[in-house]
């Protein structure tokens, strides 16, 4: 029901979701080393919801009988110069979800794949939402500036965070 390239593409983000949770959960051992306790924990909850997104496009992948292959996982970096550097850059991931996400919409829409389409339309609208969680997070840091008592504040407020 999908074409090879389409099939392609959609065990490729399995591989990038999968790579998102790593990388998050890789932040938040660094964030944990550092005592940032709530940071951690808002990172790994996070990482799970990465894995989940995974799954989606697995589930998908087996709904249309494609066929799954799982590939190498790039090994993630494991050390950022403060928390601030942390969140920057998975803003930046975000926006890179982002794009990838396009432009599997723009491959379903050039191969007329209406379902494909429509399974994208759930991730066209997380992104949007998640790129704009991670900026309000990193404008908090960069209003707070050093103000450890304010940080102090913000990692217990990040902490909270259920799912
Ligand atoms: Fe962060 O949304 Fe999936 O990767």
């Amino acid at each position: 029901m999908i074409s090879d390239k389409m099939q392609k593409a959609l065990n490729d983000q399995i591989n990038a979701e999968i790579f998102s949770s790593y990388l998050y959960l890789s932040m938040a051992a660094y964030l944990e080393s550092e005592n940032w306790n709530g940071l951690a924990a808002w990172m790994k909850v996070q990482s799970g919801e990465e894995y989940c997104h995974a799954m989606k496009f697995y589930k998908y992948v087996n709904d249309v009988e494609g066929k799954i292959t799982l590939t190498a996982i790039e090994k993630p970096k494991s050390s950022w110069k403060s928390p601030l550097q942390a969140f920057e850059e998975a803003h930046k991931h975000e926006l890179y979800i982002s794009d990838r996400i396009n432009k599997l919409v723009a491959l379903a829409m050039q191969e007329n794949d209406y379902a494909t389409n429509i399974f994208l339309n759930y991730f066209v609208t997380e992104q949007v939402e998640e790129v704009s969680t991670v900026a309000q997070i990193v404008h908090k840091f960069n209003l707070l500036g050093d103000n450890k008592t304010s940080l102090f504040l913000l990692d217990r407020e990040l902490g909270m965070r259920a799912k």
